[in-house]
C-alpha cells in the first residue's frame, strides 16, 4: 500500500533513469516470484490418471501370473510384472450386484443394504462414489461397459445401462454385443443332457466358438472405445473404468482363441474327493453343481476350455488398452488397476460359477501398478473396498473418513505391510458370511450361524476340503470367529448412512 508513496519519496532523490530501473527491477521480482510459485505447483504430488480395468466372473486361478499353466494371459501378466500382485484380495459380495455397488460406493453390502442388482444411489444420497469423487476434483470420469451391475448376457445384447449410476460419470458408453447369438459353433452345456437344445440365452453355460474377429463382441468394442478415450483425454486427468464382460457366461470368443484348449478332453478337472460334501452345511452347497447342471465329464471339461478361451480373449483386449496408454505416453502418469468383481468355481468340489464363499469364488485377482513403485507380490489381506480410499490417497484427493475401506497404499511400497487381520465377504442369497484370515477361513450361514458353519485351516488345507467346524478340538476357534463375526457386522452397520 505504500508502494506509490515510497516510489514518490524515492523519486525525489533519484533521477528519472533510476525510477525506470527500479520499475524494471520490481517487474523482474514479480515475474521471478510467479515463476517460483508455478514451479511449486508442478512439484506438488503428481495428479495421476486412473485406469481401472475390471473383468467379470474371473477367478485368479485362470491367470498365468497366478500360476495357471494352460490358460496364458500375457497382457495381464505384463501388468503384474510392473505392479503389485495381491494374492489375498477378497470381494465383499460374491456376485456382481453387491460387489460392484460396494467398491464403487465405499460401503460394505450390509451397510448400504444393496444386496441385489441395484444402484447404491438411493442409500448413499449425495455422497460421492469412487469415480464421482475424482470427477468432483477436476477429473474426466468415464466408464466403458460394465462397472456397476449389468445383466449379462441380456443387458449386453440390448446395450443398456443396467444398474448404473449416472452421477458417477462425465460420460458413459455401453458396448452392445451378440453374446450367445454370435454366429459360430455353439453348444449349451447346462441342463442339456440329450444335446437337443441349441445355444440359448440367459445365465447358462454355453460355449460359442464364434466366427469373425474381436470386434464382433462386446469386449472388443469396449477395448476400442477405451483406446479412443485414452488418446482423446491424454492431456487432462482422467478416471477411466473399463469393464469387460468375459469370462462371464456365455463363454463366447472368436474361434482363434480356442486351439490351446482343444480337444476339450485334455482339460484337467480338479480332483473329485469322495464324501467332499459331507461336512458342508446345506447352504454351503453351491447353487451351481455338476449334478444340478446335468453336466457329464465331457461337458465339464468343455466348460473349463470355453471359460479359458473367454479369458484369453479378454486378456487380448486388456493388451490393447495397455498399449494405448504407452502410445499416448501415459504409462508414467497413470495408476493401472486390474481386478474382477468376484471369483469363480471351475469344478472344485463339483461347484461351478460364483456365490460360494470358498476361496475360488470370494478371492479376486488384483494388480495395482503405480508409476515409480517397485514390482512386488503382496500376500497381505486386502478387500476391493480398499481401492477407493487407496487410489484417492495416491492421487492426493481429500480424505473421507466415512469410507469403510482402508488405505493400502503403504503395501505398494512395502508388500509386508498389513492393514487388516481378516477380510470380510458376504453371499446374500444364502445369508452367508466369510471371515478370511491368513491361516483360517470361517464361513457361517444365517446372521448368527444358525444355518451352518464351515471352518478351514487354509495353511494345511488350501483347497478347503475338510471343514473343522464340528471337530471338538476346534470349538474354541469357532467360538472366537462367531464373536468376531458379530462384531464385524456391528461395525459394518455402524456408519453415516442412517
Ligand atoms: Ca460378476
Amino acid at each position: 500500500m505504500n508502494f506509490f508513496v515510497g516510489e514518490s519519496r524515492i523519486s525525489s532523490r533519484l533521477d528519472s533513469e533510476g525510477i525506470r530501473d527500479m520499475k524494471i527491477g520490481i517487474k523482474t521480482l514479480f515475474i521471478l516470484t510467479l515463476a517460483f510459485f508455478i514451479n511449486l505447483v508442478s512439484a506438488a504430488p503428481q495428479k495421476y490418471n486412473v485406469l481401472f480395468i475390471i473383468s467379470d466372473d474371473l477367478t485368479s486361478t485362470a491367470l498365468s501370473c497366478y500360476g495357471n499353466k494352460v490358460c496364458k494371459t500375457p497382457n495381464i501378466d505384463s501388468l503384474a510384472e510392473r505392479g503389485t500382485r495381491f494374492t489375498r484380495a477378497y470381494c465383499q459380495g460374491t456376485y456382481c450386484g453387491p460387489s460392484r455397488a460396494s467398491f464403487m460406493s465405499g460401503y460394505y453390502p450390509h451397510a448400504t443394504g444393496v444386496l441385489g442388482y441395484k444402484s447404491p444411489r438411493p442409500q448413499i444420497g449425495d455422497r460421492d462414489t469412487w469415480s464421482q469423487h475424482f470427477k468432483n476434483n477436476g477429473y474426466y470420469a468415464a466408464r466403458v461397459s460394465k462397472i456397476y451391475h449389468m445383466g449379462v448376457p441380456i443387458g449386453i445384447e440390448q446395450g443398456t445401462n443396467g444398474a448404473d449410476d449416472e452421477a458417477s460419470w462425465t460420460e458413459r458408453f455401453n458396448s452392445k454385443g451378440p453374446e450367445w447369438r454370435a454366429p459360430g459353433d455353439g453348444e449349451t452345456l447346462q441342463n442339456n443332457p440329450d444335446g437337443k437344445k441349441p445355444a440359448v440365452g440367459g445365465n447358462t453355460f454355453v460355449v460359442v466358438e464364434a466366427d469373425g474377429d474381436d470386434l464382433v463382441h462386446s469386449d472388443g468394442k469396449t477395448a476400442k472405445k477405451a483406446v479412443e478415450l485414452i488418446h482423446r483425454h491424454k492431456d487432462k486427468s482422467f478416471w477411466l473404468g473399463v469393464g469387460f464382460v468375459r469370462p462371464h457366461v456365455p463363454f463366447v470368443a472368436p474361434k482363434s482363441y480356442y486351439p490351446p484348449f482343444k480337444p476339450y478332453s485334455k482339460m484337467v478337472l480338479p480332483p473329485k474327493i469322495k464324501g467332499d460334501w459331507d461336512d458342508i452345511p446345506k447352504p454351503g452347497i453351491n447353487y451351481c453343481t455338476s449334478e444340478n447342471m446335468k453336466m457329464d465329464i465331457r461337458r465339464q471339461k468343455k466348460s473349463v476350455g470355453g471359460y479359458y478361451a473367454s479369458v484369453a480373449y479378454m486378456d487380448a483386449q486388456v493388451g490393447k488398452v495397455l498399449s494405448a496408454l504407452d502410445e499416448a505416453g501415459l504409462r508414467e502418469k497413470t495408476i493401472v488397476i486390474f481386478t474382477s468383481d468376484h471369483g469363480y468355481h471351475l469344478g472344485e468340489h463339483d461347484f461351478w460359477a460364483k456365490v460360494s464363499l470358498l476361496d475360488e469364488s470370494s478371492q479376486v485377482p488384483l494388480i495395482i501398478s503405480v508409476p515409480g513403485k517397485k514390482p512386488a507380490v503382496c500376500h497381505s489381506l486386502t478387500e476391493l473396498l480398499d481401492l477407493y480410499p487407496t487410489v484417492a490417497s495416491l492421487c492426493g484427493l481429500p480424505e473421507q473418513p466415512r469410507l469403510q475401506g482402508k488405505d493400502i497404499s503403504k503395501m505398494l511400497d512395502d508388500p509386508k505391510h498389513t492393514v487388516r487381520t481378516a477380510a470380510f465377504s458376504v453371499a446374500p442369497f444364502r445369508r452367508g458370511f466369510l471371515l478370511r484370515e491368513e491361516d483360517w477361513a470361517y464361513i457361517h450361514y444365517g446372521e448368527n450361524g444358525a444355518k451352518g458353519v464351515e471352518l478351514y485351516n487354509v495353511k494345511k488345507d488350501p483347497k478347503q476340503y475338510t471343514s473343522l467346524a464340528k471337530d471338538p478340538t476346534h470349538q474354541k476357534i469357532v467360538a472366537r470367529f462367531k464373536d468376531q463375526m458379530a462384531n464385524k457386522l456391528r461395525e459394518v452397520r455402524n456408519n453415516d448412512l442412517k
